[in-house]
C-alpha cells in the first residue's frame, strides 16, 4: 500500500477515534487515513515568524507524521486572510460583491503555494500519494509538478465551485484553473459544483472534456474530476448517544424551552450560511400565525470566525442588531424568542442540542455540502425524530431529497416549511428520517476518504 500525504492549511492530530473534541469530521477522517496508510500530514503551523525559513517542525503521531511551516505575517494576510478568505470564499460561495480583487492577494497566494511546494517535496517518496485539500493550494499540484514530482496528486474541493459566469470576474481565473488540471483527479461535494468545473474546461479552456467519465484533456495532462460527497463520521457521533454530558445538554435545552417547540440553527458565524435571512423567515411566520409566538424557541449557536476579515465584523454586528430588534417586538417578561449563542460547543453537547430540537434550520445561501444537516439528523430520536429543514442551495440537498428542501432567499418559504415541520404527524416525521438517517449512515467520512483514495491510486488514466 503506498503511504499518504495529506496537505491542508491546518493541521489537527486527534487522539484517537471518539477524542476528536471540536475538531470536527475532517480531522477524523484524516487521522483514520493516515493511520492507514501510514505517511506525513503537511501544513502551516497557524504561527508566524518574522522571515520564512521554509523550516520543518516535524512530529511523530500515532501511525504517521505531522510537518508544519511557519508563515509570515505579510503571508498570513495575503494568502490566507487576503486571496482565501477575502478572494476565493465569497467567490465561490456566489458572493461577488464581497469578492476582493487585489493583486498582492494573488501574489502572495502564488507565493505561499511555492513556499508549500518548496518544503514538501523534499518529504515526498516515489510511490506516495498526495492529497491536496481545499482552496487554499488550487495551485498546488502545477507547483509539485513544476518541481519534478511524477506522483499521483488529488485535491478535493470542500467549498461549491461558481459557475462559469461567475468565476470570469476573477482576474487571472484560467491561469488558476489550468493550474488545478495539473492534479491527477480532482473532487467536489455535489454533481452541481462537478457539472459547473466541466463547463467551464469547455467553454474558457476549450478542453476536451468527457462528461461521463468526468475526464479532462488539456495540454496533455488529463485530470479526472469527480463527486465525493463527504459524510459525519456517523460511529464517532453515535457515540455520544446516552452520555452524560450529552443528556444533560438535552434536558437543559428541552427543559429551558417549557412547552414551546425547539428549532435549532448550528453555524460558523458566515454570510455564506444565510442567518440573518432565518430571522425574516421568522418574523414572517410571526406575522402570519400569531400564536407561533407562544409555540416556537429558535436557538442559533453561531461562535465567531475569521474575525479578521470585515465581511464577518459585519455580518455578526448585523445578526446582533437584528436579534435584539426581533426579541425586542416578540419577547414577554417570560418569553425571548431567539436565543442568539455567539459560543462553540463541544460535539456531545451539540448532539444533545440537536435531540431536543424538533426542527433543524439549516439554510445556508450556499454551501460546499453542510455537516450540520447530516449531524441533525443523526442525533434524533427514530421513534420520534424532528424535521429536517434544508437549502435547496446546501450540497446536501442532493443526497437529502427526503428533508423539507427550501429556497432559503425566500422568507415565505421558508417560514411556510417551520410551519409544516411543526403540524407534521410522527409517521411522515419516522417516515422521512429513516430515509436520511441510511444516507448519513452508510455515506460516511470514513468512506468518503476510502472512495478518493481508491480513484487516486488506481491505474494511471489513459490519454483519449
Ligand atoms: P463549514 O463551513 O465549517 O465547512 P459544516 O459542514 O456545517 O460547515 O461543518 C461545520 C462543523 O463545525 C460541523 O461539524 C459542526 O458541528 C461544527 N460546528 C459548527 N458550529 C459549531 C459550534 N457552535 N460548536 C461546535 N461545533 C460547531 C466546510 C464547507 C462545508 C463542508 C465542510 C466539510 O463550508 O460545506 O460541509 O467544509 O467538507
Amino acid at each position: 500500500m503506498s503511504r499518504l500525504i495529506v496537505v491542508s492549511n491546518r493541521v489537527s492530530v486527534t487522539k484517537g477515534r471518539g477524542a476528536a473534541g471540536a475538531q470536527g469530521g475532517l480531522a477524523v477522517a484524516m487521522n483514520g487515513a493516515l493511520r492507514k496508510h501510514g505517511g506525513i500530514w503537511f501544513g502551516w503551523s497557524g504561527n508566524e515568524v518574522a522571515r520564512f525559513t521554509g523550516q520543518l517542525t516535524m512530529q511523530r503521531a500515532d501511525g504517521f507524521t505531522t510537518a508544519t511551516i511557519d508563515l509570515e505575517p505579510h503571508d498570513v494576510d495575503e494568502y490566507y486572510n487576503g486571496y482565501a478568505n477575502r478572494t476565493l470564499w465569497p467567490l465561490f460561495h456566489y458572493r461577488i460583491d464581497l469578492a476582493e480583487y487585489e493583486t498582492e492577494f494573488g501574489r502572495g497566494y502564488e507565493r505561499v503555494n511555492e513556499q508549500f511546494a518548496n518544503s514538501l517535496v523534499p518529504l515526498v517518496e516515489e510511490e506516495d500519494l498526495v492529497w491536496v485539500q481545499d482552496y487554499h493550494f488550487l495551485p498546488l499540484g502545477e507547483r509539485l509538478r513544476a518541481h519534478g514530482l511524477k506522483n499521483r496528486l488529488g485535491l478535493f474541493l470542500h467549498i461549491p465551485w461558481p459557475p462559469t459566469r461567475l468565476l470570469v470576474s476573477l482576474p487571472y481565473h484560467e491561469r488558476l484553473v489550468r493550474a488545478m488540471l495539473h492534479y491527477d483527479v480532482i473532487g467536489f461535494q455535489s454533481t452541481e459544483w462537478l457539472e459547473s468545473f466541466l463547463h467551464y474546461c469547455r467553454k474558457e479552456l476549450q478542453a476536451d472534456v468527457d462528461e461521463d467519465s468526468g475526464t479532462v484533456q488539456l495540454d496533455g495532462h488529463v485530470a479526472v474530476a469527480r463527486a465525493f460527497p463527504i459524510g459525519i463520521d456517523y460511529k464517532e457521533f453515535m457515540a455520544f448517544r446516552g452520555t452524560q454530558t450529552a443528556q444533560r445538554a438535552y434536558e437543559r435545552l428541552a427543559g429551558s424551552a417549557r412547552n414551546r417547540s425547539v428549532v435549532i440553527g448550528v453555524d460558523r458565524l458566515d454570510y455564506s450560511k444565510g442567518l440573518p435571512e432565518r430571522i425574516d423567515a421568522m418574523e414572517r411566520l410571526f406575522t402570519t400565525h400569531e400564536d407561533m409566538v407562544n409555540r416556537l424557541l429558535y436557538v442559533q449557536i453561531a461562535p465567531p470566525s475569521r474575525e479578521d476579515v470585515r465581511s464577518y465584523q459585519e455580518i455578526r454586528a448585523t445578526l446582533e442588531q437584528k436579534t435584539g430588534q426581533f426579541n425586542g417586538a416578540h419577547s414577554d417578561v417570560d418569553l425571548v424568542p431567539i436565543r442568539y449563542v455567539n459560543r462553540g460547543f463541544g460535539r456531545a453537547e451539540l448532539f444533545g442540542f440537536y435531540r431536543a430540537a424538533r426542527i433543524g434550520l439549516v439554510t445556508p445561501m450556499r454551501d460546499g455540502m453542510n455537516l450540520v444537516a447530516k449531524e441533525y439528523v443523526a442525533a434524533q430520536d427514530p421513534e420520534d425524530p424532528g424535521v429536517l429543514i434544508l437549502s435547496r442551495f446546501a450540497g446536501a440537498a442532493e443526497q437529502m431529497s427526503d428533508a423539507l428542501l427550501v429556497n432559503s432567499h425566500s422568507a415565505e418559504d421558508v417560514a411556510r416549511a417551520l410551519w409544516t415541520a411543526l403540524h407534521m404527524p410522527v409517521e411522515e416525521r419516522r417516515a422521512r428520517w429513516e430515509k436520511l438517517n441510511a444516507v448519513v449512515r452508510d455515506h460516511d467520512v470514513i468512506g468518503w476518504a476510502e472512495d478518493f483514495i481508491a480513484l487516486l491510486a488506481a491505474p494511471p488514466f489513459h490519454h483519449m
